[in-house]
């Protein structure tokens, strides 16, 4: 029984993933995934804009060595604010295995971060979907962005595509390497080589600090599930260009997913479509989130 009702319409994770046919590289990591709670241990935030079922740490390995990976970068959900014990105490049970993604305030220690940053917190999260947090004034972030610098850390940004114009001269002025969720959520129905995406593409190539998640072809697709096919081009593209600067991740337990629950073995299988080479596999998968989240 868990100490949260979670919310009416909530989709709980896949109970029983396929396997993939997609033999992932030796080293493979999970470079965008959560753990929820449990809500009995590590209670969900006061100010959270949604309450998920309870999805913990013993779970999430069990999909990790289910479906190959190695590792796990687990980043911070925002139903849990910014109270990253559940998060810590994932890193601490992962025995290295696992880095991760926090949420700050400005108010936030040094002793805080020094601890935090032993446990294996490597990025702070900036999110500005309105749906899921209230993102504190810009002023505040680049404060933050500056706490966290000297840490060697970076900074996860989480927007969708029609909000780019309006943050791009801000996100462009980061200090740290900055790594982008889900593609910037391009509209998919869009063309590639059109202006929306191609603003994204510009933020890559202009900034060099810059790197992106090829991640949640589930969030994107416009087509039934699990045919992710309109993704493909971008995620692709995004691959092709930046083999260095990409990551991928399940974005296990898959909050907010309302119209379907994706098979994580279906999604690993999606990967070879959108990094088609054993030598761009390898740096999506190992190299590139080795790189970033283990040897700095
Ligand atoms: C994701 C996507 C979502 C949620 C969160 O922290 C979160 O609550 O990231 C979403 O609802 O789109 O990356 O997990």
């Amino acid at each position: 029984m868990s100490a949260f009702q979670m919310d009416a319409d909530w989709r709980p994770y896949h109970p029983a993933p396929s396997k993939p046919s997609f033999v992932l590289p030796r080293g493979a990591v999970d470079a965008h995934c959560h753990v929820f709670g449990p809500g009995a241990r590590f209670p969900f935030a006061p100010e959270r804009k949604y309450t998920p079922c309870d999805a913990g740490k013993e779970q999430l390995w069990a999909l990790r060595d289910f479906l190959g990976f190695e590792r796990n970068v687990i980043v911070q959900a925002t139903c849990h604010g910014t109270d990253n014990r559940a998060v810590v105490d994932a890193l601490q049970a992962a025995q290295g295995r696992a880095r991760g993604v926090a949420a700050v305030r400005e108010d936030v220690s040094d002793t805080e971060l020094q601890s935090m940053h032993a446990a294996g917190v490597r990025a702070v999260r900036f999110n500005f979907l309105k749906r899921l947090a209230d993102a504190p004034p810009r002023a505040t972030l680049l404060r933050i962005a500056e706490r966290i610098r000297p840490l060697g850390w970076h900074i996860v940004i989480y927007f969708e595509a029609q909000e780019l114009p309006e943050l791009y001269d801000f996100f462009a002025a980061l200090p740290t390497v900055v790594v982008v969720d889900h593609m910037g959520r391009p509209d998919v129905r869009r063309r590639v080589d059109g202006p929306e995406f191609g603003l994204m593409l510009q933020l890559m190539r202009e900034h060099s600090n810059f790197w992106c998640k090829v991640s949640c072809p589930e969030r994107l697709s416009q087509l039934p599930p699990p045919d992710y096919t309109d993704v493909v081009p971008f995620a692709r593209h995004m691959v092709e260009s930046f083999p260095d600067r990409v990551l991928w991740g399940t974005d296990w337990p898959h909050p907010n997913m309302k119209t379907h629950m994706p098979d994580d073995g279906q999604l690993v299988d999606f990967i070879p479509r959108i990094a088609p080479t054993a030598q761009l596999q390898q740096r999506l998968l190992v190299d590139n989130p080795l790189s970033l989240y283990w040897e700095r």
